[in-house]
């Protein structure tokens, strides 16, 4: 085979930066979007159809032989689903596949495509799957928008827990993470808002409109005022439909969809409401916009009044007596733009918990194995990074770190311990990083926190306290700027945060009284919405409507809650609790270009995602190392089948005995364990396949003679 055709890079006899993107795109120009780097896959986003995919793929992948096949996505889901059932290797059951890549390279349809797959794998073809892959359509609708580097860029991140008993799936689960809520609100040029609101304006009938109150779209500021063409509208309004199967299929009730309909007609009413000041000082709304204020009121069902004051006044009650403190023009703005995140952000997990509440297995099962899905937000580096870019950067520090641990790290100790000589391999270790992040009590995010508490704090306090925490670390950068700004030199790059709203961002605080009037709102799902909680990692909890409203009386307005930093970086922290009690499974995705144009190649663009990837260090690793080492004790146990002799002990002589026997080369024997390169799997799994089968013709043979 030549060289830059190889199916697995891994065994590439030379290596270098050059052969490796020569090889991924002679593959590329020839439709060869997948390749292995051991047993890492690579994938290419075509940015067009390929006959990759169909059902006769799909089962000449099931349960197939690695090497017999070109490198598919398919053969991810195949591992996967064998290592959870055990068929492949000892280690742990639970199995996580980990897909990264930047906007744009393919995460979310990977996700899909395993998905898929896994379900055809389990066979049985029941409701569950069917659901599982149907809840889809409506999650995309509510979490992804057209971005400058996407189409459909998924503006949260998410894993998905598959859960099985012995090869059937019993339940799933969604996590999601970090919903980008400002994006309700306010989208930078050539974006647009959440896919739904176009969808719900394009699909809805005229009738349905007068009901739900909505206007001519071009006249609402939260969707810039910016529609679409013709077939546009055509296209999203067969969405919308998708969307209302998807709804019917989860259980929504009729009055449900009514009631979430409206809330999305009241957050574009409300982003039309302007104010101006009257002269004793107190703002109102200017006159353009009395009517979209009568109309948000009427859309969330509370009266008009209640919801102006909740925009122009925070009240707050000391010694049991009533303060107002009236708002400024800026307040104001603030005040009605957050009350349409916290809407649509709360409208968005309720869709979630109602989704996992369809997909929760339905009886108690003690013996539950998992496949993780996780298609989480890639490294981000925009003209200007906000916030957002801070909390996306840390997950992806994150997964690189668990990449690194993995693949590295877990490595060499190993050899270390074992006696097995090994030559060091260098890469980037991003652990000072992530230190950098969530050190405590000095951590970028503790600082936040900090400063967060202190009402007066601004986001330039804030850099000013990094500049002398962090100098001289070798991670932080001090920009000169009358902005507050700074850089971090992440594993991928210097990105450079402009921290203007970071503190408002990280406190998410909701205008003081605004729960209360939705929690006495008459749309029953916005009350129902307002009337739960949310938990430590940020998941709605219903509450008993009356239990809710004694303890608001209770905290009125004093209720504390932890800030968006800290519920994200708890969530990561649970993530990867998961992730590494399992056996991963790593899927890169490579943008082949910025213009999302398919058979074009941007070498540059390619080569900046390689190393960002760390997929050199990767190929010479997995080249020269040996990815699999069970302690004797397992493997003796696993393959004593292949002595065929059942009273063996679970040592390293039988250990040795079975692998003279077995015939493999290139492994090591360590202290208490053995060290195989990763195709030495696949060897055993045959050998064994062909002493399984040896055997049923025997026991046939026998049957006949015996009848
Ligand atoms: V983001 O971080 O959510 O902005 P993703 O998820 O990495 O991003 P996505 O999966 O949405 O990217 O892929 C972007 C587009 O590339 C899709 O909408 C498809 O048009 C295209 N794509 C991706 N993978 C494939 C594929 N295997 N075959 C064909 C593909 N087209
Ligand atoms: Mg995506």
């Amino acid at each position: 085979m030549a060289e830059e055709t190889r199916e697995d890079l891994a065994t590439l006899s030379e290596l270098d930066e050059k052969r490796l993107l020569e090889a991924l795109s002679t593959r590329f120009t020839q439709n060869h979007i997948y390749t292995y780097i051991g047993d890492i896959l690579i994938a290419v986003n075509p940015f067009k159809y390929l006959p990759l995919y169909e059902k006769t793929v799909s089962d000449l992948y099931k349960c197939h032989e690695k090497s017999l096949l070109p490198p598919h996505i398919f053969s991810v889901a195949d591992r996967a689903y064998q290592s959870m059932l055990g068929k492949l290797a000892t280690g742990p059951r639970n199995q996580c596949i980990v897909i990264s890549g930047e906007s744009g390279a393919g995460k979310t349809e990977s996700t899909k495509l395993l998905l898929r797959q896994i379900m055809e794998l389990c066979k049985a073809n029941s409701q569950l799957e069917r659901q599982i892959l149907q809840v889809n359509p409506l999650l995309e609708a509510f979490g992804n928008a057209q971005t400058v580097m996407n189409d459909n860029s998924s503006r949260f991140g998410k894993y998905i827990q598959l859960r099985f008993q012995n090869a059937s799936v019993k339940g799933a689960k969604i996590n999601e993470y970090l919903l980008e809520k400002s994006r309700v609100v306010h989208q930078d040029e050539g974006e647009r808002n959440f896919h739904i609101f176009y969808y719900m304006l394009g699909g809805i009938s005229a009738a349905e409109k007068e009901i739900y109150g909505l206007l001519n779209p071009v006249l609402y500021r939260y969707i810039n005022n910016q529609y679409g063409t013709d077939e546009m509208i055509t296209q999203w309004s067969t969405k919308y439909l998708e969307v209302c199967n998807a709804m019917d299929m989860v259980g929504f009730h009729e009055q449900e969809k009514v009631d979430m309909m409206t809330i999305l007609a009241g957050i574009l009413s409300l982003g039309n409401i302007g104010f101006e000041p009257q002269e004793n000082a107190i703002l109102k709304v200017t006159d353009q916009s009395t009517g979209w204020l009568k109309a948000a009121a009427g859309q969330f069902g509370v009266q008009e009044d209640e919801l102006l004051n909740c925009l122009i006044c925070t009240m707050s009650v000391t010694r049991g007596e009533s303060i107002n403190r009236y708002h400024s023009q800026q307040q104001a703005e603030d005040a009605r733009d957050s009350i349409a995140k916290v809407a649509y952000g709360r409208v968005f997990g309720w869709i979630v918990s109602k989704i996992n509440e369809l997909l929760t297995p339905k009886e108690t099962f003690d013996d539950l194995h998992e496949i993780g899905i996780l298609d989480i937000f890639g490294f981000e580096n925009f003209a200007v990074n906000r916030y957002e870019q801070l909390c996306i950067n840390l997950a992806n520090e994150q997964l690189q770190y668990f990449f690194n641990h993995h693949i590295f790290l877990m490595g060499q100790r190993e050899y270390k311990e074992e006696g097995i000589d090994w030559e060091t391999i260098t890469f980037k270790d991003n652990k000072p990083i992530l230190d950098l992040f969530l050190a405590k009590p000095v951590g970028i995010f503790s600082l936040l926190d900090e400063q967060s508490a202190f009402p007066q704090a601004t986001d330039k306090n804030f850099v000013e306290k990094l500049n002398s925490s962090f100098k001289g670390n070798a991670h932080f950068e001090v920009v000169r700027s009358h902005m507050p700004m700074f850089s971090i030199v992440h594993y991928a790059g210097r990105v450079q945060y402009n921290a203007s709203g970071f503190l408002e961002k990280n406190r998410d605080t909701i205008p003081a009284n605004i729960r209360g009037l939705f929690i006495n709102s008459v749309t029953p799902l916005l009350s129902v919405l307002f009337a739960a909680t949310i938990s430590r990692t940020g998941t709605l909890m219903p509450q008993s409507r009356a239990k809710l409203l004694k303890s608001i009386d209770d905290n009125f307005n004093s209720t504390r809650k932890l800030s968006v930093g800290a519920q994200f970086k708890h969530s990561l922290t649970v993530l990867m609790e998961k992730m590494f009690a399992a056996n991963p499974h790593f899927i890169r995705c490579i943008k082949p270009n910025s213009s999302k144009k398919p058979d074009l190649l941007d070498s540059k663009l390619i080569m900046e995602q390689l190393r960002y990837n760390g997929l050199l260090e990767t190929i010479r690793i997995r080249r020269d190392g040996y990815s699999w080492r069970p302690l004797f004790e397992d493997f003796a146990q696993r393959y004593r089948i292949l002595l065929i002799k059942p009273d063996v002990p679970s040592n390293k002589e039988t250990c040795l005995c079975i692998l003279n026997n077995a015939n493999l080369k290139d492994w090591k024997c360590g202290h208490s364990r053995l060290f195989f390169k990763y195709w030495h799997q696949e060897e055993l799994a045959k050998l064994i396949e062909r002493l399984e089968h040896a055997a049923t013709v025997i026991q046939k043979n026998y049957l006949k003679y015996i009848c």
